[in-house]
């Protein structure tokens, strides 16, 4: 059982803050920095609880991604690399609310009951702990470590600073018995990459051996990983920006959730001398932002890996009900679902915000993709599917495009992270595709049109509760009816509101045919909101 004693002892040295609710919301617990010591000592014991439970290593991240350098947050790494299970976050949201110390034993006592999978003393767990690099995260992770220590028979592995994908990374190598070390990460990627760029049809005359990308580091840890890349990555040459160094600060005027909400160019971009001779002729008047986002990647790798499994599908019989599909939220851009159904025929499901959901729905492909407009995102390869990828003798593909086609896709599932979705390998990914295929990035950002849309946070408290993948409100009553009303007013109209997750406000959504029309949109459904 439970060794209640050592748990109510090292309980003791996080006192709860009084007065504040502390909720598991789209990525986990996020709130100010200085406040979160007891929800991240307690998340450690959900983590190793759940180490037990599952009798695999589980991950705990000491992170906020996006949000300001002040706040902070604790997300946990399921064994398959992916979130926690929704089906803990009941339990871990009590046990992170509860303010009696003889309660907190009580709440794990009747969890793990409840679950009757606890051999508590039998069983050995292990819970891999990394964090960025936001100044609350050296103590915030000292607190997870003592969390995961309260429970007898759990160990627990400071990893230190690590990107929030890399330790997602290295749960699910960790249980697969396969190398996890943050070199064996970068080595698959970029031998993945190279294995594609292998195998471009026709290399390009290119004035230069490889493809100069600019990167915004977002003043954050990964400016400091992508170091490890650089070196053994062959045909790219990267050049990374706002690393920190020269007093940025995290996430301040940098970062992608800043260029896709502000649609502003990150701090130090957006200088002329970036521009090579051919661009700058073109486009004489200045620099204009053109936002390639996560719905322009995700069709971008739809197009992709749709025209190898083609391939496989019309050569080799019995692959040809090999399934592949898209996920995306509400907040895709119309254009791109528009695109992805009638233009490649594929398969189009929304979900919810936040990876957990669109995740698992992706996992039920053979080849899943799902990508939030802000990026996050990532290709999965369902087990079975991948194992006859692996297995099948070059002999038996009736066609050398067959075989050529196969080994592809292999190597796209050595660059993605199949555990999360992750910039590093999204970068190379779509850097391999355009180099494959031949396309400039103006190709690539011509695939479709954005429809214009408007993003704003509006400050309320009032409860606000959504259905079908968050597009509709069901409360407060008359709400949805008065957004109704406002799309009606503009050619092509959609607009929705939703709590976030993450920050305390209710974001408005709208697109329509004209920016104008999408600003007055989200203007006008803003004002019923609050
Ligand atoms: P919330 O705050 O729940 O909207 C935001 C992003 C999500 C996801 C999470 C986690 C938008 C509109 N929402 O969630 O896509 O990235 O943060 O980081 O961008």
């Amino acid at each position: 059982g439970l060794d209640a004693s050592r748990l109510i002892k090292a309980a003791s040295g996080f006192p709860l803050p009084p007065g504040i609710h502390f909720s598991y919301g789209t990525a986990g617990f996020r709130a100010d920095g200085s406040i979160l010591d007891c929800v991240v000592f307690r998340a450690g014991i959900v983590a190793a609880l759940r180490s037990l439970n599952t009798g695999s290593t589980i991950g705990l991240m000491i992170t906020a991604s996006h949000n300001p350098i002040q706040d902070n947050g604790v997300k946990i790494a399921d064994p398959n690399g992916d979130m926690l299970s929704q089906e803990w976050e009941p339990f871990a949201e009590s046990l992170a609310n509860e303010s009696n110390l003889e309660n907190v034993v009580q709440v794990v006592e009747d969890f793990m009951q409840k679950n009757g999978v606890f051999k508590v003393s039998a069983s050995s767990g292990k819970v891999l702990l990394a964090r960025d690099t936001r100044p609350s995260g050296g103590r915030l992770l000292d607190a997870a470590k003592q969390g995961v220590e309260a429970i007898a028979g759990v160990s627990a592995e400071v990893i230190g600073v690590l990107t929030t994908p890399q330790l997602h990374w290295m749960v699910r190598a960790t249980n697969r018995g396969v190398g996890a070390s943050e070199h064996d990460y970068y080595s698959q990627i970029s031998s993945g990459f190279k294995c594609i760029v292998d195998m471009i049809p026709m290399r390009k005359n290119l004035a230069s051996p490889s493809e100069l990308v600019i990167v915004d580091g977002a003043n954050g840890v990964g400016a400091m990983k992508l170091s490890g890349l650089q070196a053994i990555i062959p045909n790219v040459q990267l050049n990374v920006r706002n690393c920190g160094s020269e007093g940025g600060i995290l996430n301040e005027l940098v970062g992608a959730d800043y260029v896709q909400k502000e649609r502003k160019f990150p701090q130090n971009f957006g200088h002329a001398s970036d521009l090579t001779k051919i661009q700058k002729s073109e486009d004489a008047e200045g620099i204009t932002l053109r936002l390639l986002d996560g719905d322009k990647i995700l069709t971008l790798l739809a197009i992709f890996i749709q025209k190898h499994l083609q391939e496989l599908r019309s050569e080799v019989h019995w692959l040809s009900s090999v399934n592949f599909g898209v996920v995306q939220t509400a907040y895709a851009n119309g254009a791109s679902t528009k695109f992805l159904k009638e233009n490649l025929g594929v398969e189009v499901v929304l979900t919810p915000t936040g990876v957990k959901h669109l995740h698992h729905k992706a996992a039920q492909y053979d080849i899943g993709i799902y990508f939030e407009a802000n990026g996050h995102g990532t290709v999965l390869f369902k087990e079975e599917f991948f194992a006859v990828l692996t297995k099948t003798a070059p002999s038996e593909f009736r066609t050398e495009a067959a075989y050529k086609a196969a080994r592809l896709l292999l190597a796209i599932s050595d660059v993605v992270n199949q555990a999360i979705g992750d910039a590093f390998s999204v970068l190379f990914l779509v850097e391999s595709a355009l180099q494959y295929m031949n396309w400039t990035i103006q190709d690539w950002d011509a695939i479709y049109k954005d429809l214009p849309s408007r993003q704003l946070k509006v400050q309320d408290r009032a409860v606000l509760r959504t259905t079908n993948s968050e597009t509709k409100v069901t409360h407060p009553q008359g709400l949805q009816s008065a957004i109704d009303m406002e799309v009606a007013k503009v050619t092509c109209g959609r607009a929705f509101v939703r709590p976030s997750g993450t920050e305390d406000v209710v974001r408005v959504y709208a697109e329509a045919a004209t920016q104008d029309e999408a600003d007055c949109l989200a203007r006008g459904v803003a004002i019923h909101v609050h």
